[in-house]
C-alpha cells in the first residue's frame, strides 16, 4: 500500500535477537520492532488456519465489529470463517480482541513466547490477572485503528496467516494525530492539517513475524489480505514506569497496589 506521507521511517528488523539485544535496540531504547525467525517455529503456524478453527470449536460464539464498531454482531466462529472466505464487504465484519483463554485453553500450548516479552503479570493467580492475550482474526480490509495499547502496556503480536501493515507514531508525534482521530492509513490532510508533518514508523508483518509494540506508541493496523494473528501484552522492568504513570493519572487504586506488589517482587531495589 503507497501512503501519502512525505517521509517515512522503516520499523527496524532483526532475525531471532538475544534477550539482551531486543532490550537494549527495542525495549529499552522504546522502539518498534519487526521480528523474524522465532514465531515461524511454532506449532501454531501448522496448525491454525480456518479449517483447524471451524471444525474445532464450530459453535463457539464470538463477537465480530466493523471498523471502529461502527457495527457489533455475535457469530458462531465456523460462520464466521465461512463469512471471511467469502465476502466482499468494503468494511468487514473483524473477530478482534477475541480472548480465548477460557474457552480454548489448549491453544496456548500451540505457541511459545519468548523470554523477552516476560510478564509479571502471569505471577498473578489465573482468576485474579487481567486477560492480556487476544486473537485477530478477519478478512482482508479488516483492522485496528489508531489506538495505545491497555494500561500504557507493551505488546508482541504474531502473524500466523495473511499479512498485517503498521503504522505507528512516536510520542514525540503526539501533536500530528489529533488524539488518534486520524485514519493512518487513509490520511486527510484537510481535516487534520498537522499530521502533514508526521514521521510514521511502517512495517509490512507476513506469517512467522512478531510485531514488537513499544508502551505509549501510537498505533494502526491493517489487514491486507485474510489473516490470523495473536497478541499478548506484557508488563516488565522496560515499560513498568509507564504503566504506573498511567494508573496514578487514572486514579486506578486498586490496579497501583497489585503494581507496587509486583515491583516488590521482580525489582531488586
Ligand atoms: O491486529 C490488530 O488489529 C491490532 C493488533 C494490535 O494493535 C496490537 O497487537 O497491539
Ligand atoms: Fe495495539
Amino acid at each position: 500500500m503507497e501512503l501519502p506521507y512525505k517521509k517515512m521511517e522503516w520499523v527496524e528488523a532483526c532475525s531471532d535477537p538475544t534477550p539482551s539485544y531486543f532490550e537494549e535496540h527495542f525495549a529499552n531504547a522504546s522502539l518498534p520492532a519487526l521480528i523474524h525467525n522465532v514465531a515461524n517455529h511454532w506449532p501454531a503456524i501448522a496448525k491454525w488456519n480456518p479449517e483447524f478453527f471451524s471444525k474445532r470449536y464450530p459453535d463457539l460464539t464470538v463477537t465480530v465489529t466493523r471498523f471502529r464498531k461502527s457495527e457489533v454482531k455475535k457469530m458462531k466462529l465456523a460462520d464466521f470463517f465461512a463469512y471471511m472466505a467469502t465476502t466482499k464487504d468494503e468494511n468487514p465484519f473483524y473477530l478482534s480482541e477475541w480472548e480465548f483463554e477460557q474457552e480454548c485453553p489448549e491453544l496456548m500450548d500451540d505457541y511459545v513466547v519468548p523470554s523477552y516479552f516476560h510478564n509479571w503479570i502471569d505471577k498473578i493467580d489465573k482468576s485474579q490477572r487481567p486477560i492480556w492475550n487476544w486473537f485477530y482474526i478477519g478478512p482482508a480490509g479488516t483492522g485496528s485503528p489508531m489506538h495505545v495499547d491497555v494500561m500504557a502496556s507493551s505488546a508482541w503480536n504474531a502473524v500466523i496467516t495473511g499479512q498485517k501493515l503498521w503504522v505507528f507514531f512516536p510520542i514525540d508525534q503526539l501533536e500530528f494525530i489529533y488524539n488518534g482521530q486520524i485514519n493512518a492509513f487513509k490520511p486527510d490532510f484537510d481535516a487534520f492539517p498537522l499530521l502533514k508533518n508526521a514521521r510514521p514508523y511502517y512495517c509490512v508483518q507476513n506469517p512467522g513475524d512478531i510485531v514488537f509494540t513499544p508502551s505509549m506508541w501510537w498505533h494502526q493496523v491493517y489487514n491486507a489480505e485474510d489473516t490470523i494473528s495473536i497478541t499478548g501484552n506484557f508488563l516488565n522492568h522496560t515499560n513498568v514506569k509507564d504503566v504506573e504513570s498511567f494508573m496514578t493519572r487514572n486514579n486506578l487504586s486498586q490496579e497501583l497496589s497489585v503494581l507496587r506488589l509486583l515491583k516488590k517482587s521482580f525489582l531488586v531495589s
